[in-house]
């Protein structure tokens, strides 16, 4: 039978950007029934897409990978489609042949080279008003879907192909051509249809009526004996039509070499005893693209997985854990030497229907959150050093700043983050346990206040919490306001203090700093000054080892999906090329360790690419910082941390750095009118061409 409306919707909304923070349990609830008649609603295609047995298969591990690719608004097209040289993995947009055949082409019928549209299927949602309708039919030398009704989004009516097997760890490489009778964005994914809805890779894509060749290549983490191929192009009337499909397995594409971009020759990762950097990653266009990982690499000491350890995705059915994607991302942070943030344990977010619909009492409850933090920290134990145990836990009740009314507080109890804590110390004894929320960076902030006092008081009692999350989340209005969207970084200085005098660490754990739409100049000068303002101030307190950034790059950002005024938030460009973000941190990085001795401070020599070592080193003065000043690209793996026992801080229980002003510093001015002699030249050029 086929899949039903119902089913479908809640394959849509992993695949909307828009999942929002607070919407994703409410809307996951919807999935839960079916209904409908597969086949009716205009569908004139008859085939039966693979639900049943099937679905039932795939169910358990394949749950995992769509909040993956629904947590990826914009997700890899952008991350990938302009990055410079395709990066030999994904390619979005790109205008080359139209291959249509191919020996290992899985794609059955993807020509349309006779009447024939099997074994291809239509669905269209026939409960919604007026319920969608489509006819499907080869028309020269195409499969065309002609929508009389077209429902409210790509996935009322979707155009598919089922039975398609899969195997794990295995790149596949997807074309297809696509025109429609007026511009309209469809989606395309690999995955499942039935519940638990599952998209192993989804794309939005636009359609125009110049027929466009798509190309992606992805890694596919899960074997599927019977995955479907979609394309969900519902949302209005109209005609689309689609030719020479493709879905082929190809080889691991190579992953470029990467050499920082930074003046001062270092990558970030080069001042890891510093202050360490990460950045949060997604599956599965964070494996699937060579280009991002070849910069999270050579860039960044720790990631941490954006969406794979929510509960709905690592527990999608109880007792039953799916660690596919957080396994691929370890055995990647592993291979190549970097950290790994364990997140979220105990979250209101993200959790899985069969927690949400349940009947618990604080017995009951208390059992599943501990069997949850044995499945899942018990699985990595010992691997990762840093986990967010509770996540988000203070809200305003009524007016009063304290515990959120969530599933967790409101039936165990206020002890819930006592347990959690307690339980998660008793399951790995090594690892650093961390309270994580947003909006509790500022002392004098009515939450940071009342966060403080939790976790001052969880201190007292006992209660093994080594540290607290700063998310970091920050932002410029689209007027250009900077009201309410960036800190006072004195106050984030004063918070880490009274933090470091209850000997509780502090990370920066999701920093980002969205730009109200549209993006000029002056926005961007502002978002300069915060990254590199918001990392003194880490590098600058004694108990602040680590400042992680909410996602790599623009290309593959929460932020549209959520906030649709804003965008721009990262500190790489949506090109996956470095923003002026990018040398602003890494000044300060450099200034950083030539207080401490290290190679790399900005100063005369220091500015100019790669000598900017030893620039650093003597300006400093630092014993034997200059023989470690390196060729860019070159010095930065690995070999700093022993070369520069000196600079190890905080984490370590090494010396802090010397304090300094969190005024904007002389070297920054600099940077900010460098940018901005940049940004004038470009639009000159601009103009001219
Ligand atoms: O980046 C995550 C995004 O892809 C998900 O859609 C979203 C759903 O809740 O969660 C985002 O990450 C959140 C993080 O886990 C906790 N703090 C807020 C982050 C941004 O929403």
């Amino acid at each position: 039978m086929f899949a039903t409306s119902r089913a479908f919707k809640y394959a849509g909304f992993f695949s909307v950007a828009a999942v929002g923070l607070w919407a994703a349990p409410a809307r996951a609830q919807n999935a839960g029934g079916m209904s409908g008649a597969p086949g009716a609603g205009g569908i004139s295609s008859a085939g039966a897409p693979n639900l049943g047995g099937a679905g039932s298969s795939a169910g358990g591990a394949s749950s995992g990978a769509s909040g993956q690719s629904g947590g990826a608004p914009n997700g890899a097209a952008g991350m990938s489609g302009g990055a410079p040289s395709a990066a030999a993995g994904m390619n979005g947009g790109g205008t080359s042949g139209s291959p249509g055949t191919s020996a290992t082409n899985l794609v059955t019928n993807g020509t349309f080279d006779t009447t024939s549209t099997s074994p291809w299927w239509g669905y269209a949602n026939d409960t919604i008003d007026p319920p969608a309708a489509q006819t499907l039919a080869v028309s020269d030398g195409r499969l065309c879907s002609t929508m009389t009704a077209g429902g409210e989004h790509p996935w009322d009516v979707i155009v598919g192909i089922s039975g398609l097997a899969l195997l794990p760890n295995q790149y596949y490489h997807v074309a297809f051509s696509v025109s429609a009778d007026a511009d309209r964005t469809i989606k395309f994914k690999t995955g499942f249809g039935d519940v638990p809805y599952t998209d192993y890779f989804l794309e939005s894509v636009a359609a125009t009526t110049t027929p466009q060749v798509v190309e992606y290549t992805y890694l596919n983490l899960r074997s599927d004996p019977m995955a479907q191929l979609q394309f969900q192009i519902g949302g209005s009337v109209g005609t689309v039509c689609l030719d020479n499909i493709v879905l082929e397995p190809v080889a691991t594409p190579a992953t470029p070499s990467y050499t920082t971009p930074a003046t001062s020759g270092h990558p970030f990762k080069y001042y890891k005893d510093v202050v360490k950097m990460g950045t949060a990653v997604d599956t599965p266009m964070f494996l699937s693209s060579p280009l991002h990982n070849s910069i999270v690499a050579g860039e960044f000491s720790m990631i941490t997985p954006a969406n794979s350890m929510k509960m709905n995705l690592i527990e999608p059915t109880q007792g039953v854990f799916d660690y596919t994607d957080t396994d691929a991302l370890a055995a990647w942070a592993k291979a190549n030497g970097l950290e790994f943030r364990g997140h979220p344990l105990v979250w209101h977010t993200q959790t899985p229907s069969w927690l949400t619909d349940g009947t618990w009492d604080r017995d009951s409850l208390t059992a599943v959150m501990y069997a949850h933090i044995d499945g899942v920290l018990g699985h990595y134990v010992g691997q990762f050093p840093y986990w967010d145990v509770v996540n988000e836990a203070i809200d305003q009740v009524n007016g009063t700043w304290t515990f959120r009314s969530t599933i967790w507080h409101d039936t165990i109890g206020d002890d819930f983050m006592d347990l959690a804590f307690a339980h998660a110390h008793m399951v790995d004894p090594n690892a650093k346990l961390f309270y994580n929320d947003y909006n509790i960076e500022q002392k004098g902030n009515a939450k940071a206040d009342k966060v403080f006092e939790v976790v001052s008081d969880m201190k007292t009692r006992g209660i093994p919490i080594d540290g607290v999350g700063f998310q970091g989340h920050y932002y410029v209005q689209p007027d250009g306001s900077t009201s309410g969207g960036v800190p006072n970084m004195k106050a984030i200085a004063d918070n880490m203090a009274r933090y470091a005098a209850i000997n509780v660490e502090v990370h920066i754990t999701e920093c980002d700093f969205r730009i109200g739409k549209p993006l000029d100049d002056s926005k961007t000068q502002i978002q300069t000054k915060f990254y590199a303002d918001l990392l003194q101030v880490c590098i600058d307190a004694p108990n602040c080892s680590h400042f992680t950034l909410w996602g790599l790059s623009d290309a593959d950002s929460w932020v549209p999906g959520t906030f649709p005024d804003y965008d721009y938030a990262h500190v790489w460009d949506k090109q996956l090329m470095p923003k002026p973000a990018y040398e602003a941190m890494s000044q300060v990085f450099a200034k950083a360790g030539a207080t401490t001795g290290m190679a790399g401070a900005p100063g005369a020599a220091g500015t100019s690419g790669g000598s900017g070592g030893s620039g650093g080193a003597v300006g400093s003065g630092g014993t034997g910082a200059v023989s470690n000043a390196g060729a860019p690209g070159v010095a930065g793996s690995g070999a700093s941390s022993s070369g520069h026992p000196s600079a190890a801080k905080k984490d370590s229980g090494g010396c802090s750095l010397a304090s300094s002003s969190t005024d904007t510093a002389p070297w920054l001015v600099s940077v900010l009118s460098l940018l901005g002699i940049a940004m004038v030249r470009r639009r000159s050029q601009r103009a001219r061409a």
